[in-house]
């Protein structure tokens, strides 16, 4: 049946007397059914892949890809004057993830499925997901952000579990969405809800009673967490995601045979971040109740985890207060107790020990009672390995192991960029869509003009539908013969929003004394902060002044636009990455894992300005110096300042009168026209006293490598040269390949 004979049997009409909506709804249903006569991974061994976020995106047109029938629909709606992107605009994006780690997750789902390996998402059905950010003022405002309706790609299953908590209950209920591999089986991401949480309980933007934990289980997507309720409340998330998991991978290894003493041979667990830790007691617990004496429950469950580490930043590492755990979760409080004290037995080295001052360190208990430990790019890894978990290294260093992050193609170039996918399959056939290192093959290009003209051409276009569609969806204007140079990610110091502000700053005094750029520069900025990271939003209102201040500045804003999008999400990365020519990856070198837009904007033929930090480094050695704009100081040299403690802001601000000159713009009288005291004279003390992230350091030869990258940009040729070696050498960026390594050393389906 085609989509128009499936919508007219729907609401027996045809497709072009149907509303955008009702067609909507109609494909929706159409793709459902697709997928579900689609073959479903099997096996003995399962991969449940747990994680508190899947930043999924839309999945209308990645499904329609992935089933091999989004040129037939696509044909079917033009010939009703309808266009496909109409109809996407009907859909919500779900925001079930704060940024990279949730999109990671959702990248492999569609691995796992393509590569038709038996392997299932198990995670929370959000209902509000992150926050929607909207500026007023120049400032970030939250407002909550709904996304379930009564058609979604969420199906209601019969699986209901009852989770016990400390004092109370809650009947827990499995929402399933397919997940369609491209030209592949089908696999399952599996949601858990609880039905009596209560959306009324939202007041005040995003605020509401943290206190009541039936109502509001599964409301948000990690709430705010700055104070204890809130912090308390993840806690109650987590075990809620993480008794579900462990009821359904004892129920469905049961059901295949399993006698749970052979448990690792029917399920492998992969732990994303700490968030799902509690799988580990909890799996002891729930076997214990099913006959296994605590010894044999240890056993088993330890041959059946890995954890993956995202991040190297202490404070981001969680660690539970032991009182929380007593109210949220007691009947854990005693396996974890025993977890702790076999180590601490064994090991009696209190740097590796589970409970520490009263608080329960979940990496750790991964490390101890897991299989395997992997950063997620190779320096990453490296700095694991030698200083963050030196200690457990030492311990286990055959469980430690790098994998490198990659991103699903089929919605990075497939979907997002049609144009350059044309061309590239063009030139050398339809191989990479299934084998991206065929991308290689681009390089035999490099060096015939018209060729690397046609790769310009390609990027010409999408920044013209870039603008379009920033004109039409935002209200913004921006001028395509511009260079675009783009940081969209979460607003976090480490990843250094405020220096690449400093450079407009810097920009900005230059073309008011008179130097011009040879080509005006578009500076887009894409980024949530958490609602109570206090500098993050300063940040962002420093940019969103900056941005008004040029905007009304005849003298300056014919050639430099400040640009920062409002809710930034995976549908605007969508189309603001195939429009990049300058993306920045500007960490503080140590302290981006591994970043995985870099190889997005890699892939799209935007050449990077960055750090030696996270799989930039990997990239580098891909593409070579002259392909990519490297600066700073290296991620020795930054540990070794935090080590010796001898880093001091102010030092670099009095030397370097340029950097002071815009340091001071901040509290400017131009600033305090378009924008709050409070929040830039905060900024400026930050800056001053502190930088923690250390951004004066690199400053000067930031805006060196910037200028450089600028007037490379100029010579248009080779500039599409550095394109083509981009893109060409993106390949190893799938994650096709990460998940296939995955597979080989960790979870051996
Ligand atoms: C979380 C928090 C929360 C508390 C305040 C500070 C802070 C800083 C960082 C984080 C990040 C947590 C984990 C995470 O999202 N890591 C990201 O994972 C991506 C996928 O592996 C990776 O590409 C990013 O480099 C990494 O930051």
């Amino acid at each position: 049946m085609t989509a128009n004979e499936y919508i007219k049997v729907r609401f027996g009409r045809h497709m072009d007397q149907c509303t955008n909506e009702e067609i909507y709804i109609g494909l929706l249903e159409y793709v459902k059914d697709k997928a579900k006569s689609k073959e479903i991974a099997g096996g003995k061994k399962k991969l449940y892949y747990i994680s508190a976020e899947f930043l999924i995106g839309k999945l209308l047109s990645n499904n329609l890809i992935n089933l091999g029938i989004y040129d037939e629909v696509k044909s079917e709606l033009e010939a009703c004057g309808k266009s496909l992107a109409e109809i996407e605009e009907i859909e919500v994006e779900p925001s079930l993830g704060n940024g990279g780690l949730g999109r990671l997750a959702a990248c492999f789902l569609d691995s796992i499925a393509t590569l038709g390996l038996n392997g299932d998402g198990v995670g929370l059905a959000y209902h509000m997901g992150l926050f929607k950010q909207v500026f007023r003022n120049n400032l970030q405002n939250e407002e909550p952000n709904p996304w379930m309706s009564e058609h979604s790609w969420m199906t209601k299953t019969e699986k209901t579990y009852t989770v016990d908590f400390g004092g109370f209950n809650v009947t827990s209920r499995m929402y399933d969405i397919d997940v369609t591999g491209y030209d592949s089986v089908t696999t399952k991401l599996h949601l858990f809800d609880v039905d009596t949480v209560d959306e009324s309980i939202i007041h005040d933007g995003i605020n509401f009673d943290k206190s009541q934990f039936t109502k509001n289980l599964t409301l948000f997507l990690y709430p705010d967490d700055s104070d204890d309720n809130g912090r308390l409340l993840r806690v109650y998330q987590q075990y809620f995601m993480v008794s579900n998991a462990a009821q359904l991978i004892l129920d469905e290894a049961v059901e295949k045979g399993s006698n749970l003493h052979d448990l690792a041979d029917y399920a492998v667990i992969q732990i994303n971040d700490t968030h799902p830790s509690m799988v580990i007691p909890e799996l002891i617990r729930l076997l214990q109740i099913r006959g296994l004496t605590m010894d044999e429950a240890i056993e088993v469950v330890s041959k059946c985890c890995a954890y993956t580490n995202h991040t190297i930043l202490a404070e981001a590492l969680e660690k539970w207060p032991i009182h929380f755990m007593m109210k949220a979760v007691p009947q854990l409080m005693p396996i974890i107790r025993e977890l702790h004290n076999r180590i601490h037995i064994k090991y009696n080295n209190p740097d590796v020990d589970i409970i520490k001052d009263g608080l329960v360190h979940m990496a750790h208990m991964d490390i101890h009672y897991g299989i395997s430990i992997n950063g997620v790019a190779a320096l990453h890894t490296e700095i694991l390995k030698d200083t963050e978990l030196n200690q457990f290294y030492k311990l286990y260093p055959d469980k430690f192991n790098n994998k490198t992050n990659g991103i699903t193609f089929r919605r990075w170039l497939l979907y997002s960029n049609p144009e350059l996918s044309k061309l590239i399959e063009e030139l050398i056939g339809p191989g990479f869509k299934k084998d991206a290192t065929e991308l290689k093959k681009l390089e035999q290009y490099m060096n015939d003009d018209a060729v690397v003209q046609r790769f310009l051409d390609v990027k010409n276009t999408r920044k013209t539908v870039l603008k379009n569609y920033l004109a039409k969806t935002q209200g913004i204007n921006i001028d395509d013969n511009s260079v675009y140079d783009i940081q969209i990610k979460r607003l976090h110091e480490y990843k250094r929003q405020q220096m690449n502000a400093l450079y407009v700053i810097n920009k900005y005094f230059e073309i008011k004394e008179g130097k011009k750029p040879a080509r005006p520069i578009t500076v887009i900025f894409g980024a949530k902060a958490a609602p109570a990271y206090i500098i993050a939003k300063d940040i962002i209102h420093l940019i969103l002044c900056l941005s008004e201040i040029i905007e009304k500045d005849p003298e300056v804003s014919p050639y430099l636009k400040v640009v920062m999008v409002e809710n930034y999400n995976v549908t605007l990365a969508e189309k603001l990455i195939p429009a990049c020519d300058i993306h920045e990856q500007i960490s503080l070198a140590s302290k981006e894992a591994s970043g995985t837009s870099n190889m997005k904007f890699m892939l799209n033929g935007a050449v990077a300005i960055g750090t030696m930090d996270g799989a930039n480094v990997e990239m580098h050695e891909f593409v070579g110096d002259d392909n990519i704009f490297i600066f700073g100081e290296d991620s020795d040299t930054v540990i070794k300042r935090y080590a010796d403690a001898s880093y001091c802001s102010r030092d670099y601000y009095e030397k370097d009168e340029n950097l002071k000159k815009c340091v001071d713009f901040i509290v400017s009288d131009k600033m305090m026209e378009v924008g709050q005291k409070e929040n830039l004279e905060r900024l400026y003390n930050e800056l001053l006293n502190k930088d923690w992230f250390m951004t004066f350091p690199d400053f000067k030869d930031y805006c060196a490598t910037k200028e450089k990258a600028y007037a490379a940009f100029e010579n248009r040729t080779e500039w599409g040269r550095k394109m083509i070696k981009n893109i060409a050498n993106a390949g190893f960026f799938s994650s096709d390949r990460t998940i296939e390594q995955y597979n080989q050393d960790i979870w051996k389906l």
